[in-house]
């Protein structure tokens, strides 16, 4: 027995979201699934025809996320709980040598989208007092490395925008969740942060069991059929073959002006 029933789950088309939807269908769960290619959800919801059902849709767009919660039809309108997955990285170049325009779409995506979404369903919640906002943060949200300088910096947003958001839902039934993975395989994520480069990108995986998008959906499946009573703030995860660096030291650095004049 659920006690929640209405899904919406951000970036449903790949990944995380992909599979998300298809454990929360199997487990009873009417899924609303949205991402911005169609034709993938389409064939999601080939799957589960009674429990998934496909809209396109761009999180960095608040006026198509407007339409499409106030067009739902009656059965799934009453959204029990979000799963704001949907979200990129772009590039693993130093700040000094990235892309603004890269930048601009993560921190649309990762953070506007977030926010955006949250602001259109949060009032549904409130009104039924009744709902659980689960974010896909990363580990990247609060372990610094190179190139991740807007990516880790949008995930440490969703981790802190989540747990405000359970200070400004205090006395209300409402729940949120951060989960904060750590090196996951079998996504898109690094092609699209790779720009499709399968020579980079086959390394990362390389001699590694990393996290499975299945782990992710059965981690979001237990969050979502927990007892009312009991607020997970956050899960950081990692796969046995990931662990902590440290802080790093460069030796013999420079600083001599001299030359510089
Ligand atoms: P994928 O690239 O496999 O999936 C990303 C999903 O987000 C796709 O469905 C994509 O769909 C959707 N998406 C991207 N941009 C938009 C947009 N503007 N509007 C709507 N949907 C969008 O990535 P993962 O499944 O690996 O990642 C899912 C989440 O998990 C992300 O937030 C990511 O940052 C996070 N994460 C990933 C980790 C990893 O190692 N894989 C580790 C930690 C966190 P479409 O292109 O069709 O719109
Ligand atoms: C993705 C995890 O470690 O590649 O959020 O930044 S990591």
């Amino acid at each position: 027995m659920n006690h929640y029933k209405v899904v919406l789950v951000t970036g449903a088309s790949a990944g995380f979201g992909y599979e998300i939807c298809r454990l929360l269908a199997k487990n009873g769960f009417l899924v609303i699934a949205t991402a911005r290619r169609k034709e993938r959800l389409n064939e999601l919801a080939k799957e589960y025809p009674d429990s998934i059902f496909p809209y396109a849709l761009d999180v960095r767009d608040n006026d198509s996320i407007r339409n499409l919660i106030e067009s739902l039809p009656e059965k799934l309108s009453s959204i029990d709980i979000l799963v704001n997955n949907a979200g990129l990285a772009l590039g693993v170049e130093k700040a000094q040598n990235s892309s603004l325009e890269n930048w601009k779409t993560m921190i649309d995506t990762n953070i506007l989208g977030v926010v955006q979404m949250t602001k259109a369903v949060l009032p549904i919640m409130i009104t039924r007092n009744c709902g659980y906002i689960i974010n896909i943060g990363s580990i990247a949200g609060s372990l610094p490395y190179i190139g991740s300088t807007v990516y880790g910096a949008s995930k440490a947003f969703v981790e802190q925008f989540s747990k405000n958001l359970r200070c400004d839902t205090a006395g209300t039934a409402i729940k949120v969740t951060v989960i904060k993975p750590g090196l996951c395989q079998d996504t898109e994520f690094s092609y699209v942060r790779l720009n499709g480069d399968k020579e980079k990108v086959a390394p990362i995986y390389a001699n590694t069991q990393s996290i499975l998008p299945e782990d992710i959906a059965s981690t979001v499946l237990w969050l979502a059929k927990g007892p009312m009573h009991l607020n997970i703030n956050e899960i950081e995860m990692m796969p046995v073959c990931q662990t902590y660096g440290g802080p790093s030291v460069t030796r013999n650095v420079s600083f001599d002006l001299t030359d510089k004049d």
